[in-house]
This record gives C-alpha cells, sequence and structure tokens, in this order.
C-alpha cells in the first residue's frame, strides 16, 4: 500500500503579534512590541502550503485558536461581560491580556507529537497532544489543539489520541519539534528519535544555565510508552545544553531529519557518536540506511544557525527519491549559511534542492518552516480517512485566502489587544473557518450551552 508524509500546516490567527513572551527564544525577545502584520502572516504561511501543494506534495492545514482566551483570563480571576474581563485584564495585567492573545498555536510543530501506524502497538496513528508547559501563553493551547486534532482525525479505527501530559515542569513536552522519526519508507516500521532538553527526576544529566530546557527525557519517554512504540524502534538523545544557552529553545532549530537521512549541527547533541551509532544499527534493523548529515560549526557557527533558522527547514522526499530543503529567506540573507547550502545542493548530498519561502512575519517570533507544519505519515487508508476539508487544494488556497482578506487586520500593536472588537472579529472569523475546514464546533465560544 502507497503511504505518505503529510504536512499540516498551522494557519495564522488574527491575533499574530510581537509579545515577547517566549524567553530563551531569541526572535520572540528581540522583536517584542513590534507592530505585527497578521494579513501577512497568514498569507505567507498558506503561499507556502500552496506552493507545496502544487509541488505534489500532501498538505493539509490546522486551524487557529480562539484569541483572546478570555476563558483564560477568567481563570486567572478576570469577570464580567467578555468586553469587561478583556478591558480589566488590559488595565490591570496587560501581560496576562498578551499572553491569553497570542496566536503562537500557528507552530503546530509544538501541537502534539505524532506516530505512524507502522511503529504503534495497536496498529493506529497515535497523537499526544503538549502540554507546552514551560510557557503560559502555550499552555493553553492543548484544550482547543486537541478537539481541533480529533476533527481532523475523526476515525477511532485509524486514529488514537492521548490528552496531554500532567501540566507540570517535569513534564514539559513541546511535541514534534523534539521528535524525528527515520524509516526506509513511510509505511513502513521506523525509528523514533526523541530528543530532550534535561531530565526532571534524574540529577546525572546535566541542564541549560541561562534558559530553560522545555522538554524532559520524562515526557518523551512517557509519550513513547503512550504510543506503544517498541524499544528497537526508540532512541533517545540529550540537546546539548550550551545549543539551549545560545537559543536552541527546540531541537528542530539545531536539527532536522526525514526518511533515511539527518541533516544537524555538529553541536547539537550530547554524546554525538553514541547516538548516531544507534540511529544507524536501529534503523538497519529496519531494513534502512541511515545517513548523517552534519553541518561543522566551522562553516556555520550555532548562533548563524539561530539567526538563519538553517535546521528549522523542511526535508521533504520528492518521488525519485532524491530531497528538496525548504529554508526560509533568513538563510539567503546569511552569508555562511547561504555559501554552505549552495555547496550541499551540488555536492551530490541527499539534499538536491533548496527552495527558499519569506515567512518574515512568523520568523520575527521564532517560527521556520519546520515549527509551521505538523508531520503525519499516512498510509492510503488512513489518508482517505481523515477529514476532507482540511486538505489542501487550489480552491481551498482561494477561499481561505479570501477568508484571511476579509477577516484580518493589516497591522497590530499592543494597545490594539485591549479592544473587545478583536474578539469578535476573531470569533466571526473562527465560525466561519469551522464551516470552510468542516470542522464542527471545536471553539469554546461554540461550545458555550
Ligand atoms: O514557542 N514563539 C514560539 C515559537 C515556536 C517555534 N516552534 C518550533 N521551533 N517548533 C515559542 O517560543 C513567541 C510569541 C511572542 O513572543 O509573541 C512564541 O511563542
Amino acid at each position: 500500500m502507497k503511504s505518505f508524509e503529510v504536512n499540516f500546516d498551522g494557519l495564522v490567527g488574527p491575533t499574530h503579534n510581537y509579545g515577547g513572551l517566549s524567553y530563551g527564544n531569541v526572535a520572540s525577545q528581540s522583536n517584542s512590541q513590534q507592530g505585527s502584520n497578521p494579513r501577512e502572516a497568514a498569507r505567507q504561511g498558506l503561499a507556502k502550503m500552496k506552493a507545496l501543494a502544487d509541488m505534489g506534495f500532501k498538505q493539509g492545514v490546522l486551524a487557529p485558536q480562539e484569541r483572546p482566551d478570555v476563558a483564560a483570563l477568567r481563570r486567572l480571576g478576570f469577570s464580567g461581560s467578555d468586553a469587561e474581563v478583556i478591558q480589566r485584564a488590559a488595565k490591570e495585567a496587560m501581560p496576562l491580556l498578551v499572553a491569553s492573545c497570542s496566536a503562537s498555536s500557528m507552530w503546530v510543530a509544538n501541537a502534539a507529537t505524532v506516530s505512524p501506524s507502522a511503529d504503534t502497538a495497536d496498529g493506529r496513528v497515535h497523537f499526544t497532544a503538549a502540554n507546552l508547559n514551560c510557557k503560559y501563553h502555550r499552555s493553553i493551547e492543548h484544550p482547543t489543539t486537541s478537539r481541533v486534532l480529533g476533527a481532523m482525525f475523526a476515525n477511532q479505527q485509524h486514529f488514537a489520541h492521548h490528552a496531554a501530559l500532567p501540566a507540570v515542569a517535569q513534564f514539559g513536552d513541546e511535541g514534534a519539534a523534539n521528535h524525528t522519526r527515520f524509516c526506509r519508507a513511510y509505511g513502513e516500521p521506523g525509528v523514533e528519535f526523541f530528543v530532550f532538553g534535561r531530565s526532571a527526576f534524574d540529577i546525572r544529566f546535566p541542564a541549560p544555565q541561562k534558559y530553560p530546557a522545555r522538554q524532559t527525557l520524562e515526557a518523551s519517554q512517557a509519550v513513547a510508552r503512550l504510543h506503544g512504540l517498541s524499544d528497537d524502534g526508540v532512541v533517545y538523545a540529550q540537546q546539548n545544553p550550551s545549543v539551549i544557552d545560545q537559543g536552541v529553545f527546540h531541537n528542530d532549530v539545531i536539527a532536522v531529519g526525514n526518511g533515511e537521512v539527518l541533516f544537524y549541527h555538529e553541536d547539537a547533541f550530547l554524546e554525538t557518536e553514541r547516538v548516531l551509532a544507534e540511529l544507524k544499527a536501529k534503523l538497519a534493523k529496519r531494513g534502512g540506511d541511515f545517513k548523517a548529515i552534519c553541518v561543522p560549526r566551522a562553516q556555520v557557527s550555532v548562533e548563524d544557525a539561530v539567526r538563519s533558522y538553517l535546521f528549522n527547514s523542511q526535508l521533504l522526499s520528492r518521488d525519485d527519491g532524491s530531497m528538496l530543503l525548504v529554508v526560509p529567506e533568513e538563510c539567503r540573507n546569511n552569508e555562511r549559511v547561504w555559501a554552505y547550502l549552495s555547496a550541499l545542493a551540488g555536492q551530490g548530498s541527499a539534499i538536491s534542492e533548496v527552495r527558499v519561502f519569506d515567512l518574515k512575519q512568523s520568523m520575527q517570533n521564532g517560527g521556520g518552516p519546520a515549527c509551521l507544519r505538523l508531520r503525519v505519515a499516512l498510509n492510503e487508508t488512513e489518508l482517505a480517512a481523515v477529514n476532507p476539508g482540511v486538505i489542501m487544494t487550489a480552491p481551498l488556497y482561494d477561499t481561505l485566502t479570501q477568508w484571511v482578506d476579509k477577516h484580518y487586520r493589516d497591522r497590530l500593536v499592543e494597545s490594539d489587544l485591549a479592544d473587545p472588537q478583536l474578539l469578535t472579529e476573531c470569533r466571526t472569523a473562527l465560525d466561519e473557518l469551522t464551516r470552510i475546514l468542516q470542522l464542527g464546533s471545536v471553539y469554546p465560544f461554540q461550545l458555550q450551552p
């Protein structure tokens, strides 16, 4: 049976703004308080989805969330009508209003961890929503994420959904941003690679000194257990704590994998040799030939990797077996990174082409091409069981572009977040979106009695 990797991209929500909310994410911190352009952000994301779909890749779309999250503000003690809740929060605790307005659910690499059916004990595709417990503005995403994923993958025979892990830092889980899968073919059993930043229960593991390690070993292990993965099909690695302290807040900022290939920076992991050997041996048992492409620090420093987001790229397999690397414009603007990439494609490596996309609106909050997508490997039967409303087509692209132009503002600054009209605009837009994507009722405002 044929199998595919389907990329589901997060659609940028109408409240996209630069809140400076992510300590440890250099772009988020340095662009704090800048004016944003939600319409342009959504259009940039849609253009990437359309381009990849046009190239023949399977592409889907994942809906944004209701923001401001009034229910979250109520849980923090703000009361009254929805408008009063927003205005009180703006007056008494602006940072909490900003957090409740974040469009951060666009970075769907953090929505969940996904294990394809070929790897799991019960032969279903497993999803665990990420608790995103390290940052308040992200920790409020998972209940809606679970409902949206449930509406997209709504067939219990093929899809198993797990709730987010316990909401404490010891089980900090950031989803697929710290998870890669290697395989010979998408439908065959593979090796799932979990990269963690620290251990919460074992003090022998080192930890970063400056910035938080968002993913714990114990969270990764829990996800592997929930998904019914076998030890033969799992490898764990610790991220190098010193790169976390340089702004590598997720592994997908320093490494990307696909098929039999891992593209990574020399400083990405601890015990690199052991990790690569284990990946090679385990993939060999699954019939695969693991290949690692190491980017030496002498050619691209960690700082250049963080600035350009070279590794937050999409590594995509084409039908002829060659691979395409989808990178953000910032890679072309960095002399050393661009020199590396220009040489790479001509070198006869597994990566034969590089494509550049303008994703500046998302990039300024630390979200590149890879952050914006959740990969789900599916066989033909499973793909046929996915809600067809969320699969990208030329007509859906046109509909969504018109929908964005109709509902989104082209400029948003912090003071706009206090405007209750923004909530009305967001709800009107999302109500229409759930009909376009055939999701049913998934948002808090749609679920209220
Ligand atoms: O969690 N930025 C996101 C970026 C997530 C990128 N995802 C991956 N690497 N997979 C984060 O730090 C910034 C929001 C703000 O500051 O307004 C933010 O949440």
